[in-house]
């Protein structure tokens, strides 16, 4: 099986990252090919594999798929024994509710505190709306890990789509110097200290290229 899967820059490409983490953390091996975004051959670069002009996008032999979540549930599919999502119906319904509701939302957030693993930028980017996306992230995780705490340190005991979902704003968290408390803090040490999660910081943190708006603040 040949996968090749494209990015933008690691630094600031929040989409990209979740079908990234994805695949690394469940050994699919594929092709990264890097495309920096809004740099005048960005678009054209992109062209060349989707008419989304967006990234992500993953190429499987001859299938074109994109969009950050449709990526993860043709990987779920794909590799039906590797659990991607949770095993139990139960729990995988809440998963892909909540991964929905992460691909959908959050736009205050997502907004104000625009991902830039590079940059330390704390308090910026607060609001009374961001606090809400906070409180509202911060109870899912809660609940998520008072209920399968005892199957490990991920939002499901074990990794899956939906930690690949949120990492992204636990990068958002650690930039503006979220305050979490000590369960969210752990959920995302745990996250941070994947070593594929350090592979992406390191390589974002070698990136020369700079996207001003999502240097604000
Ligand atoms: N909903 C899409 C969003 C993809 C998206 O907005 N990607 C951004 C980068 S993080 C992009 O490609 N921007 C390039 C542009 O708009 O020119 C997904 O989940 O993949």
């Amino acid at each position: 099986m040949s996968f090749t899967l494209i990015i933008g820059n690691k630094n600031y490409s929040s989409w990209s990252l979740r079908p990234w983490l994805l695949m690394k953390q469940f050994g699919i091996e594929f092709n990264e090919i890097r495309i920096p975004l809004y740099q005048t051959e960005t678009q054209s670069q992109i062209s060349q594999y989707s008419d989304s002009g967006k990234v992500p996008v993953l190429i499987h032999n001859t299938l074109t798929i994109w969009d950050s979540l449709a990526i993860c549930e043709y990987l779920a599919e794909t590799f039906p024994n590797l659990n991607l999502y949770p095993q139990d119906k139960t729990a995988r319904a809440l998963a892909r509710s909540i991964s929905a509701e992460m691909h959908s939302g959050f736009q205050h957030l997502r907004q104000n505190m625009p991902m830039n693993c590079r940059a330390s930028k704390p308090g910026k980017g607060m609001t009374q709306e961001v606090q809400k996306d906070i409180e509202r992230i911060t109870n899912i995780w809660r609940q998520l890990r008072r209920q399968f705490f005892q199957e490990g340190n991920m939002l499901f005991g074990k990794f899956t789509i939906a930690d690949a979902m949120y990492a992204p704003v636990i990068l958002r968290f650690k930039t503006y110097g979220v305050q979490l408390d000590s369960v969210c803090q752990d959920y995302s040490g745990a996250i941070l200290e994947l070593p594929a999660m350090q592979q992406w910081l390191e390589a974002a943190e070698n990136e020369q290229e700079t996207i001003s708006a999502s240097e604000i603040g």
